[in-house]
């Protein structure tokens, strides 16, 4: 799923100031033909015309460019209704097409009304009556394209999220869960030594032979329950819908600011539905007494990697053969 491609969505003004100039600058037809009324005629109408197709194909593309939530996965879907009012959303898209609508339905109004009048003044004052109508339609809209703005702009953030066998990283923040996953899969995740630097899910590969194994790195989660923020709620829904397997990256070095008891008790609230493993970062930073008092319970970042080659194997090999 690509969320990169959306197009930016424009305000009301900047949508109104184009469909009006581009009837100023496009709507001077110097061959319109017939006595005075017909040609005053023509050049209303190829105006009204020329402000409902810009409006119309904009409205339209702007729609066109959101992927319907009908056709999204049901994860993203579960994602939007994490990071954006997702009712909201589904209003606004439906707003383009309402807006789209009232712009035909004018157009069409006012150019017959244009043709059944005789009197030049009323031609032009009709004209201003369909100006007035769509800017106001448009307006009405104003909250809505800022919001689906708004919402492409997180849209954007979201990964391109592939149906494979997936690793969650998860822990608690600063602990280098992102650092881990560049390392196991040479992505470039910005790190940090602070809490929250990840703010939406990062994804990296790594190659199992010919095959990949997606990994996906998350928010740091303070796992409050009801009190978690939207930024930790990613990880729990990673962790919780997607994961095939979860890593709990644990510092034992103290750095992260969160006690060994602290992410003992996350650890152990995980339940055991999940297949979680355990693997420890910060081996240079942490005192080697705990690290001896902890080395049977993790893996080594190599350890890792060869724990999830053999998960991905395992799991392949229990899939029963596609048959072609
Ligand atoms: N010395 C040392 N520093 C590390 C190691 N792993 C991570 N760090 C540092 O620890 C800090 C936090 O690492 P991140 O990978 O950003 O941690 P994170 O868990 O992704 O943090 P959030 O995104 O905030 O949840 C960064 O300054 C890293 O450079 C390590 O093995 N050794
Ligand atoms: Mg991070």
């Amino acid at each position: 799923m690509n969320f990169q491609s959306i197009a930016s969505v424009e305000s009301e003004k900047a949508l109104l100031d184009l469909a009006f100039r581009k009837a100023r600058e496009k709507g001077i037809e110097k061959n319109l033909k017939g006595n005075w009324l017909e040609i005053i005629r023509k050049k209303e109408s190829l105006k009204i015309d020329i402000v409902k197709d810009t409006l119309v194909s904009r409205l339209e593309k702007i729609h066109g460019s959101f992927t319907h939530p009908k056709k999204l996965p049901e994860f993203y879907i579960k994602l939007m209704k994490l990071t954006v009012d997702f009712d909201e959303y589904k209003k606004s898209l439906a707003s383009l097409g309402w807006a789209a609508d009232k712009v035909r339905f004018f157009q069409g109004e006012y150019v017959r009304r244009i043709f059944k009048t005789t009197d030049r003044g009323k031609i032009s004052e009709l004209s201003r009556q369909f100006y007035g109508r769509i800017a106001s339609v448009i307006k009405q809209i104003k909250g809505n394209l800022a919001f689906l703005e708004e919402a492409r702009k997180i849209f954007r953030t979201y990964p391109d999220i592939k149906e494979m066998f997936t690793v969650c990283l998860y822990g608690f923040p600063n602990v280098g869960k992102s650092t881990l996953l560049n390392r196991l899969t040479g992505t470039k995740a910005e790190t940090a030594a602070y809490a929250f630097t990840t703010k939406t899910i990062n994804a990296g590969y790594l190659k199992v032979g010919d095959k990949k194994v997606q990994i996906l790195d998350v928010p740091g989660t303070l796992a409050r329950g009801e009190r978690m923020n939207i930024i930790e709620r990613q990880a729990d829904l990673v962790m919780k819908e997607l994961a095939n397997m979860v890593v709990f990256v644990f510092d034992l070095s103290g750095y992260s600011g969160y006690s060994v008891k602290k992410q003992e008790q996350l650890y152990n609230n995980l339940g055991r539905e999940k297949n979680v493993f355990v693997c420890v970062t910060k081996l240079d930073l942490t005192p080697p007494e705990i690290l001896e008092e902890f080395k049977h319970k993790y893996y080594s970042v190599d350890e890792l990697k060869e724990k999830i080659k053999e998960e991905f194997l395992k799991r392949e090999a229990d899939q029963p053969e596609v048959l072609s």
